[in-house]
């Protein structure tokens, strides 16, 4: 059995306690749940992980990459919270890897402020997800599944 990493970056673990009308009122705990049910739909195993680290985020896509090289990882999905339109460490970290890497917003970051419509973690990424609510995570999973 293969496992998907579901990374979390910076303010994730505030999810449900503010901005409800921007991400929602599910908490962290519940996108866990709601990740556990999408593996299990497809066979896959959940390690499921957050951080307000940005070095913390690096080391992790590295364990991630020793994973993908043994064979054992389906591969990530990634929300970088704000290191997204900021860290080229993240960048440099997917795409030194080669993990099979799914970028992943709550929002739609493009019908917000303009400092969130760049992105550095897209240009390494294998795919792009934004703006589905924590639902999202579910369907980045189901599209990990399809890249088997
Ligand atoms: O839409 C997303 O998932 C974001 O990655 C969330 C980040 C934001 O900086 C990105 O531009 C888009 C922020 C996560 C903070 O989450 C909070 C949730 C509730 C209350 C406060 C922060």
């Amino acid at each position: 059995m293969k496992t998907v990493f579901v990374l979390n970056g910076p303010n994730l673990n505030l999810l449900g306690t503010r901005e409800p009308q921007v991400y929602g009122s599910q908490t962290l705990a519940d996108v866990q749940t709601l990740c556990e049910r999408a593996c299990a739909t497809h066979g896959f195993a959940l390690d499921f992980r957050q951080t307000n680290t940005e070095g913390t985020l690096v080391d992790w896509l590295h364990e991630a990459g020793r994973l993908q090289a043994a064979g054992t990882l389906a591969g990530v999905v990634l929300n970088a919270g704000a290191y997204t339109h900021t860290s080229v460490a993240l960048h440099d970290a997917i795409k030194g890897t080669g993990i099979t890497l799914i970028e992943l917003h709550i929002s739609n970051v493009h019908a917000r402020e303009a400092f969130r419509h760049h992105s550095y973690i897209s240009p390494a990424a294998k795919a792009v997800m934004a703006g589905f609510g924590v639902n999202g995570y579910a369907l980045a999973i189901t599209g990990l599944a399809g890249m088997q």
